[in-house]
């Protein structure tokens, strides 16, 4: 199977790091960047989670033509550049599927603007990548992989994505429904990411406090009855499984936290934003997640 990884950022090079290390034919399309450059001319520094470095040379390109014999394309740009990424490679796609492993609301569909609706695979992953130097990207810390056809019913192609994955080390199970997996995530997202980011806390701080606590609780129950009103049955516990990942990554700065104190963009948007639109549409009131979207606006204007 050939894979092209797209968006040479954090995620995107931790993928496409695993798979050349797997001896997967792997090739990285990234935008050019000191980054790009090195990881072309010289090969990817990859720390393990335990610490461990490796160099992985690594097929890395700027040109989208690369996509053009893909079996598989793992789109890994922020939320808010699916649409332009997805643009520049459409072209080169001949059957290759494509599957999204991003955060937040939509970006399936987006896919689907792009390229046939039976083609889109869409999941999450709940491994931790950092890109901490050109060149050099850090896996944080293990986790899940769930992926899954997203407008069709899953084939053997899905199973093959899934083993090319797992054989990299990045265990991959196979979802009959990717949209729960993906908005059961987005609530994770809503009880962690814009709190932390305004409070400025670690993940873990908001099981340490009844204030953090309160506003987990209800930008996630929220997000609940906006799924229900779409008709996606996120499981009943999803408070509980926030708070159980708030603890088990205590001590990590959530990615927007990251975005706000780098003053980069924030994915919020595709988070708290997507489930307030949604919310609206489906006469759900939203308020919590309204405020926290504002604010978090307010910070990035800012
Ligand atoms: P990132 O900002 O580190 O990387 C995104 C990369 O995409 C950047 O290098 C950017 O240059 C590139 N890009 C943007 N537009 C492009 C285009 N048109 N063509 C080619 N490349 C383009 O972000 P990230 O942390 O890797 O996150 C990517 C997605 O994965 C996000 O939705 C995030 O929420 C999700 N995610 C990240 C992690 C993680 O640990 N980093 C874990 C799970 C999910
Ligand atoms: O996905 C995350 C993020 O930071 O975006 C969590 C799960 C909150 C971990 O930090």
């Amino acid at each position: 199977m050939r894979i092209v990884v797209l968006g040479a950022g954090s995620l995107g090079s931790l993928l496409a790091g695993a798979l050349a290390a797997a001896d997967a034919d792997v090739t990285l399309l990234g935008r050019d960047s000191e980054h790009v450059r090195r990881v072309r001319d010289d090969a990817l520094r990859l720390t393990r989670p335990d610490g461990t470095e490796t160099r992985v040379p690594l097929a890395v390109t700027t040109d989208a033509a690369a996509a053009a014999d893909a079996d598989l394309l793992v789109v890994c740009v922020k939320s808010y550049d699916t649409a332009d990424a997805l643009a520049g490679v459409a072209e080169h796609l001949g059957g290759a599927d494509v599957l999204t492993l991003q955060n937040g609301l939509g970006n399936a569909e987006t896919v689907a603007d792009y390229v046939p609706r039976e083609r889109v695979l869409a999941g999450t992953t709940t491994h931790g990548a950092v890109r901490e130097a050109p060149g050099h990207v850090r896996h944080a810390g293990r986790g899940d992989t769930t992926i899954g056809r997203y407008f069709a019913p899953n084939d053997a192609r899905v199973d093959a994505a899934a083993d090319a994955l797992s054989a990299a080390g990045i265990e991959t199970t196979v979802t009959d429904d990717p949209e729960v997996a993906v908005w059961t995530k987005v609530l994770v997202n809503a009880g962690i990411n814009a709190a932390t980011a305004l409070a400025r806390v670690p993940n873990g701080a908001l099981v340490e406090s009844e204030a953090g606590e309160r506003v987990l609780r209800r930008a996630v129950e929220e997000g609940v009855e906006v799924a229900r009103a779409e008709g996606v049955a996120v499981p009943s516990d999803a408070v509980e499984r926030t708070r159980a990942v708030a603890e088990r990554t205590a001590s990590n700065a959530s990615s927007m936290r990251q975005d706000v104190e780098r003053g980069r963009r924030t994915e919020v948007e595709a988070l708290h934003g997507a489930l307030v639109r949604r919310g609206a549409a489906n006469g759900v009131a939203t308020p919590v997640n309204e405020t926290l979207a504002d604010l978090v606006r307010l910070a990035e204007e800012g």
